[in-house]
């Protein structure tokens, strides 16, 4: 598989990994989705702790309001999480190549 291929695996893998543990066994409910970032973002959740943080999350992923994240809102999820990744990765270099020039 490649990397790419790789990382969709996972993404799904996690996903019902803390979705099947209780209610609907295809969707993450709020304690699913505070375990799964406890365990799998920890650093996300450290730049961003906050009481109603988790709330805040979970009102704004859950699309269709019926308190429960399934994978395709899941899924909007991680990516918003890997534009924000990724707009602070590709400022780093530059940020770098700049005090070079200097
Ligand atoms: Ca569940
Ligand atoms: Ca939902």
């Amino acid at each position: 598989m490649t990397e790419l291929e790789k990382s969709m695996e996972s993404m799904i893998t996690v996903f019902h990994h803390y979705a099947k543990e209780g209610g609907n066994k295809n969707t993450l409910n709020k304690k699913e989705l505070k375990k799964l970032i406890e365990s799998e973002l920890p650093n996300f959740l450290t730049t961003q702790k906050t009481p109603d943080t988790l709330d805040r999350i979970m009102k704004d992923l859950d699309q269709n309001k019926d308190d429960e994240l399934d994978f395709e809102e899941f899924v909007a999820f991680v990516a918003g999480l890997s534009v924000a990744c990724e707009k602070h990765f590709s400022l780093l270099p530059e940020k770098k190549a700049h005090t070079g020039k200097k």
